[in-house]
């Protein structure tokens, strides 16, 4: 085990840092604040920190639109506030991820300032560009927030593709020169010392070379996104993409212990091609299908198979419940069900990522119009696609403004902040945060969590049941995704209660123990 590579055994954090601490008062969170609450990471027990984008960026897509990709936004701070938290983070054997974003930059990026300069200037191609067709757009493709996908730039009459917002044009991964200059960049930041990185977009970077009108979606409602109108045959999950994550891989691989996590949104069927061949791709291909399947024990039970059954053999597996871009998991299925579903991230085969925030059980918190400021949220109004409610401030503590700045924070707290903070929690012996830091110390102390087999047992009656073994070590996880009480099955005799998400027994269990409504259970078989 010792030898087990930290990105398998370790738990990653995801810090979206507009939200986590502000450090000079100005309402928007900051490097000098996550580095002032390391202490509160390493309690809590987790590995490895991946921060969303800090690039220097006009923030059109709060810093997924980036300007320079190898610098800080003075909004965050400056690279030696940087090399000091990366100093401090690894002095605690934290590691940190960056968030890495290719597909496209900003248009304020100099690359498309060039480029759109003129159409024989030497960076023409560092972008997608394209006549039109029939006096209108070059193809029907969609902008994943809505509205098409090119825009006419004036100058030379030509239209640019960008699969985001137009401030956010995407760059051309064809062109070797794109490459070179991106892989220069991630050395910049490999060099100096980061641990990894969480790719943006990975499955879009590559597009089809003729440009071809993806087929209609027959199974679009116009309640959907727009970027549902169309199926994503040919702007998205390219053969091509599999040499260009190997050779973002090699890079990494020149590198102790670097990991390369891509974000991708596809089918499982579809998702595990991106560990690439013989493993070669990415380290961890963020599953998502925790977040858009149904929470009940029978789908949780076929996908967690599914997951097995399609894995690469040696290909690790790793699981997400949400990110800044998804409902918080405690506003998809309730505070009750918030905490069955810490036990099934923290039990599960395979690398946990936790959003920040939701180890203290935050929700949706609304966020009035006129406070609005994501950019989906305005292209498609009315459809429900804003993300503002899922990037609120972490709530810290009672004062008033719950500890994350001195300032206005740059989306409203929670209303219930005076309740629902870390200094309140971390002294109640059942609140969510002390079960999650439990479940963490306890996937850290049982090979059998952290690395060790599994195998579903049974998923009736709404819960799940499923083992985890390594060596002689054999446990069991339960989870009730109901509110019936419900007899688990028999367990044979010695068996232990580890933990219950209630948080209210340990010791001896019975050899046919009832599981309460909405209660998952730990425990431990006799060897
Ligand atoms: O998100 C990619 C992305 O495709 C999501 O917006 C997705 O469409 C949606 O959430 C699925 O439900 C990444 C970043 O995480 C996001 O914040 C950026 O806005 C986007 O890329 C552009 O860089
Ligand atoms: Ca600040």
């Amino acid at each position: 085990m010792a030898d087990t590579v930290w990105w398998k055994k370790g738990i990653v954090y995801q810090i979206y840092p507009r939200s986590f601490q502000d450090s000079n008062g100005d309402g928007i969170g900051d490097l000098n604040g996550i580095r002032q609450r390391l202490d509160y990471l390493t309690w809590l027990g987790i590995d490895a920190i991946w921060i969303s984008p800090v690039y220097p960026s006009p923030m059109a897509d709060f810093g997924y639109d980036v300007s320079d990709y190898r610098a800080i936004d003075p909004l965050f701070g400056s690279l030696t506030d940087f090399d000091q938290l990366l100093h401090e983070a690894h002095g605690r054997g934290l590691k940190i991820i960056l968030d890495f974003v290719p597909n496209h930059t900003s248009e304020q990026h100099p690359w498309f300032q060039e480029s759109r300069s003129s159409g024989t200037n030497s960076k023409r191609d560092w972008y997608i560009w394209r006549d039109g067709r029939d006096g209108g757009l070059p193809n029907n493709w969609v902008s994943q927030f809505g509205g098409p996908a090119w825009t006419l730039d004036p100058t030379s009459g030509q239209y640019y593709l960008h699969s985001f917002l137009r401030e956010q044009p995407d760059l051309n991964w064809r062109n070797p020169a794109v490459r070179d200059a991106m892989f220069k960049n991630l050395r910049f930041w490999l060099d100096r010392g980061v641990d990894g990185f969480r790719v943006d977009v990975i499955w879009l970077l590559i597009k089809d070379s003729q440009f071809r009108d993806n087929p209609p979606n027959p199974a679009y409602q116009p309640t959907q996104p727009a970027i549902n109108r169309y199926l994503s045959v040919h702007n998205a999950d390219q053969p091509e993409i599999h040499e260009l994550i190997g050779d973002m891989r090699a890079l990494l691989d020149r590198y102790d212990d670097r990991v390369l996590i891509g974000e991708i949104y596809l089918p499982l069927e579809r998702l595990v091609a991106y560990y690439g061949k013989d493993l070669a791709g990415a380290h961890l291909p963020f599953n998502f299908s925790l977040i858009h399947g149904a929470w009940n024990a029978s789908v949780i039970a076929e996908t967690v198979a599914e997951y097995e059954r399609l894995l690469p053999p040696g290909g690790w597996p790793n699981w997400v419940l949400g990110n800044h871009d998804q409902p918080r998991i405690a506003a998809r299925v309730g505070p009750a069900q918030a905490r069955v579903a810490a036990m099934l991230l923290l039990t599960l085969r395979g690398t946990p990522t936790m959003y920040y925030g939701d180890e203290i059980g935050l929700a949706r918190v609304d966020v009035p119009p006129e406070l609005a400021h994501d950019p989906w949220e305005k292209n498609e109004p009315g459809l429900g696609v804003g993300r503002d409610p899922w990037r609120t401030p972490m709530q810290w503590d009672t004062s008033p403004r719950a500890g994350f700045t001195s300032g206005q924070p740059w989306l409203p707290l929670e209303a219930d902040y005076c309740d629902r903070n870390v200094a309140s929690l971390e002294h109640s012996d059942r609140s969510i945060l002390s079960l999650y830091r439990r479940l963490i110390a306890l996937r850290k102390q049982h090979p059998a969590l952290k690395i060790g087999d599994t195998r579903i047992v049974s998923h009736e009656h709404n819960v799940l049941v499923f083992e985890r073994t390594h060596g002689t070590e054999k446990l069991l996880t339960a989870l009730n995704f109901g509110q019936d009480d419900r007899a688990l099955p028999s367990l044979g005799s010695g068996a232990c209660f580890v933990l219950s998400s209630h948080m209210d027994r340990d010791g001896a269990a019975d050899t046919n123990p009832i599981l309460r409504g909405d209660e998952g259970l730990i425990l431990q078989l006799a060897e």
